[in-house]
């Protein structure tokens, strides 16, 4: 693993990067060097360009492959850290039949977003973030959500799962598209159990997916329905113990086309480039790993996510209790697959432990996160809590 001395190789990865574009390279070298030309791809150049006359990696703690500067994650009302783990699980109660209903209250609203520093993007988004709130519930309930568009364009919330075509928020279908000041409810059960996605279906597809209209779906299985995985089901359900044991987090691979020529500028997991890189997300060695991953990337066919010096099982959809690969250490998605990925990093040693997209490119445009796997002893003595 590398140290937070930046070795030689990682500090001239980063001058590959500062060449990027004339956009990036402002973006990359923001904080000092704002308005300055990019030197292409001269590496010893560009890494100059962190500041005048001082060692190139003064002050960069995490690797040299990143950006300069922080996003104003107050004004965003959105830390990627803090999304990791929020769980959006709604307002609970009880219909006549017996049957749990949760009821989820969404909006649309047109929102500026900071997406690495300085570089802001008009989003289109649900509750006011890129991805919108992580809804989770569990297989079997009534699921109700109260969408209201307050955005300035039409649009609908399309649900991957199973229900009827009323309920299915595509044009034709039910409501179909809402108009900005319309509202509806859609509603059905919550199946298969898995990890999914949802979005807006208003036309053209791409441009309103792509302006931040997505967000995390997650279906727990509910035991009692799975007396053969039981144990299994109970990890993955949330407040049981069995899965408190787990560290959770969610991941929504996406991408940013910050000067709308239909093509990425910005990579990202939850959206802001290189948030994992700049504020390590802290794991305990002793407890298993389980990520949701979704990829929710606008205008490259795939993305992928690779963990370094590790492998996972991956299940894919999180629609199965056993993993439909074992033992890899990438996973390939086109836009809208999902999955769960388990590991573990019991007896590591403490460290940083990269994960990334393996296409360089969004690497290197942001898609760049770090694993800082510490002992359980840290985390009780308060080490552990993210340095937010
Ligand atoms: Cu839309």
């Amino acid at each position: 693993m590398f140290d937070k001395k930046i070795p030689r190789r990682f500090f001239l990865k980063s001058g590959l990067m500062a060449g990027a574009g004339t956009l990036l390279g402002s973006m990359i070298w923001g904080g000092e060097a704002q308005g300055r030309e990019s030197s292409g791809t001269d590496p010893e150049h560009a890494g100059r360009q962190a500041g005048d006359g001082e060692p190139p990696h003064e002050g960069m703690d995490h690797g040299g492959m990143t950006t300069v500067g922080t996003v104003d994650h107050e004004r965003n009302g959105f830390h990627p850290g803090e999304f990791l783990t929020r769980w959006e699980t709604g307002t609970i109660s009880t219909l006549p039949g017996g049957q749990t209903l949760r009821e989820y209250e969404i909006a649309a609203v047109d929102r500026e977003i900071e997406i690495a520093p300085g570089v802001f993007f008009p989003a289109w988004t649900y509750n006011g973030t890129v991805p919108g709130p992580t809804l989770r519930c569990t297989e079997g309930e009534r699921i109700r959500v109260h969408f209201i568009n307050s955005g300035s364009h039409p649009h609908t919330i399309h649900f991957h799962g199973i229900h009827s075509a009323a309920m299915d928020g595509v044009p034709g279908s039910g409501p179909g598209m809402l108009h900005p000041g319309e509202s509806f409810t859609y509603e059905f059960d919550a199946a298969p159990f898995g990890c999914h996605f949802y979005h807006c279906h208003s036309t053209p597809l791409k441009r309103h997916i792509h302006k931040g209209l997505y967000g995390a779906f997650i279906i727990d299985p509910d035991p009692e329905r799975h007396p053969d995985y039981r144990d299994a089901a109970r990890s993955r359900l949330l407040g049981t113990p069995e899965n408190e044991h787990w560290q959770e987090m969610v991941m929504v691979m996406n991408g940013f086309d910050t000067d709308f020529d239909g093509d990425n500028e910005v990579y990202a997991a939850n959206t802001v480039a290189f948030a994992y890189q700049h504020e390590p997300i802290p794991v305990e060695s002793e407890r298993p790993v389980r990520v949701y991953l979704v990829n929710a990337t606008e205008f490259d066919p795939i993305n992928s996510f690779h963990l370094h010096a590790n492998f996972f099982d991956f299940y894919d959809h999180g629609t199965t209790f056993y993993p439909s690969r074992e033992t890899i250490d990438t996973v390939m998605f086109c836009q809208a697959q999902r999955g769960i990925l388990e590991f573990s990093f019991d007896g590591f040693e403490p460290g940083n432990y990269m994960f990334h997209a393996h296409q360089s490119e969004f690497a290197e445009l942001g898609w760049m996160s770090i694993f800082d796997v510490r002992p359980a002893a840290d985390f009780q003595n308060g080490k552990g809590e993210s340095e937010v």
